[in-house]
């Protein structure tokens, strides 16, 4: 059998990410030739009916070397991970997914000579201790969630895989991403979503982290941006290998509120921190990009009044 030439694997496609990730790369390089994988099949019909799809679990590679036996992957993007809610309700498994699922990704990377492989970390591998202002590229890390720890080790990893094996991987370090075409699933900054879903439903919102609480934050636009523009780049251009700071605003839930309400004066919202707050607590409230911006030329489109007056319009017409 002929195997399908230049294929581009996303894996963890029908992540909040990953969704969005798959289709516009689909409009870059051709439906066909962007395999969409996951451990279940897409519910977004857009999703599902614009290329290929692939059941994958990480954790088997076996289901990694069937699949090279019908495609020539060149590009790998691997977002399958548990985040940081989630992983603290089951920390070994978080541990061993988004640990073992890396290995296996840059081990299959390597056997199948993949030109070149993306893999996200996140704001989470800062710690208590870290900067909390304009965060350093490079500064004390001790992150305290296991999501955290394991993007942490993942980075050191991803760059071992460069430096040692010549593997041409790259990475971000997201800050909370909000996007309207899927939700998110399991993290902290997951209310900076939810909160417009109910200011159209509800015309409330019950928040898990306190009204101040200030968190680095991206419309997803610039996230995808973000992450074509660093895969676009020439090699000698990428000088970070463990993974870039990325930033776009911070705001706190106090001035989400606010923003909504200048479409909806009547929005209100109440606080009701949980075991969420803590781990919010932890992270930066801003992070400094520069190494982004220098290096391959990074600059966000997009702040938070722009980003409310987008989410809102799409929203509203998604549910009419
Ligand atoms: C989380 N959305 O909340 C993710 C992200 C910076 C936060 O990594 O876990």
């Amino acid at each position: 059998m002929t195997k399908q030439k230049n294929a581009i694997l996303v894996i963890g496609a029908c992540g909040q990410l990953g969704s969005e990730l798959t289709l516009e790369l689909r409009k870059i390089y051709g439906d066909a030739n962007v395999v969409a994988a996951d451990i279940q099949y897409p519910k977004q019909a857009d999703l599902r009916e614009s290329g290929p799809f692939e059941i994958v679990d990480v954790l088997t590679p076996q289901h990694l070397t069937e699949l090279a036996s019908r495609y020539k992957f060149k590009q790998i993007y691997h977002l399958a991970a548990i985040l940081s809610a989630t992983g603290e309700k089951n920390p070994k498994f978080a541990w061993r997914l988004n640990m073992d699922g890396l290995f296996n990704v840059l081990d299959f990377a390597l056997e199948q000579k993949v030109e070149k492989v993306y893999w996200p970390s996140s704001i989470a591998v800062f710690g208590p201790n870290s900067p909390r202002q304009n965060t350093p590229q490079d500064t004390i890390m001790d992150p305290n969630t296991v999501y955290g720890i394991s993007k942490q080790a993942g980075e050191r990893w991803c760059e071992y895989y460069f430096n040692k094996y010549g593997l041409d991987v790259r990475s971000l370090r997201y800050p909370g991403l909000i996007g309207y075409k899927a939700l998110p699933g399991g993290g902290t900054t997951d209310y900076a979503v939810d909160i417009y879903h109910q200011a159209l439903a509800l015309g409330t919102y019950k928040c898990f982290l306190s009204e101040n609480t200030r968190l680095p934050m991206m419309y997803m636009p610039d996230a995808l941006k973000a992450t074509i523009d660093l895969m676009h780049a020439p090699a000698e251009q990428v000088k970070v290998r463990s993974s870039y700071n990325l930033a776009a605003m911070s705001f706190t839930p106090q001035e989400i509120a606010a923003s909504i309400q200048r479409h909806y004066p009547d929005f209100t919202i109440t606080y009701d921190p949980d075991s969420r707050q803590q781990i919010a607590d932890s992270w930066p409230q801003s992070i400094n990009d520069s190494a982004a911006r220098q290096d391959w030329g990074w600059n966000p489109q997009y702040d938070l009044h722009t980003m409310t007056d987008d989410m809102l319009r799409h929203l509203k017409r998604i549910n009419n």
